[in-house]
């Protein structure tokens, strides 16, 4: 049972007018997410041991193994780019009130919440993600992770956002300017609705 690019789920031209060009999805969706994909049915079809894993477990059974590296990059990587499409919408930017009252709660306001994700999406040295999570504990908190990590390899609770911070998902539409990608993020794709379908 092979694991399957998922369709974005919007067109690929929905966000051009919000910052993200079709060219942009194109590649990132098309060339790399579909390229981890392939790798991982590559390795997984070559070992008997992974055959019929979920992808949560092959990224909690192959973490920290050096002869999984590569099962662990692209299943990973096959989690995070699934879970950023998600995140992303046309009608991005709307914070319902049951996030917003949330966010408030935890970080103070809505302007210190962005604030706190835009520090760690930028302060990710090189390629990672950087998340918004509920902890097992209830609280909301910012995390980031390098290369293919995420909130499942690093028990960081439930996901709720990620942005994409490696070079490929900004560079067509905003060259070297990163903390423009993650202003733009906030304020016109993140889809806040499916931040807020994710609560607990
Ligand atoms: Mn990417």
């Amino acid at each position: 049972m092979a694991f399957v690019l998922p369709k974005l789920p919007f067109a690929y031209d929905a966000l051009a007018s919000k910052g993200m060009s079709k060219e942009t999805l194109e590649f990132h969706h098309d060339k790399h997410h579909q390229g981890y994909v392939n790798t991982l049915n590559d390795l997984v079809a070559a070992k008997a041991e992974l055959a019929g894993k979920s992808l949560e477990d092959l990224i909690k059974l192959s973490k920290g193994k050096p002869d999984m590296v590569g099962v662990f990059n692209n299943a990973g990587q096959h989690f995070n780019h699934s879970f950023f499409w998600e995140t992303l919408s046309p009608e991005g930017g709307k914070m319902p009130e049951k996030l917003e009252k949330k966010i408030i709660a935890d970080f103070g306001s809505v302007e210190k919440f962005k604030e706190e994700f835009t520090t760690a999406a930028k302060t990710q040295f090189g390629s990672g993600w950087a998340w918004l999570v509920q902890k097992p504990d209830g609280k909301l908190a910012i995390a980031k992770t390098a290369n293919a990590a995420n909130p499942i390899s690093e028990n960081l609770g439930t996901p709720l956002l990620v942005i994409d911070v490696w070079e490929h998902a900004y560079y067509l539409d905003f060259r070297n300017r990163r903390p423009d990608f993650i202003t733009n993020y906030l304020d016109k794709l993140a889809n806040y609705e499916f931040a807020a379908s994710k609560l607990a």
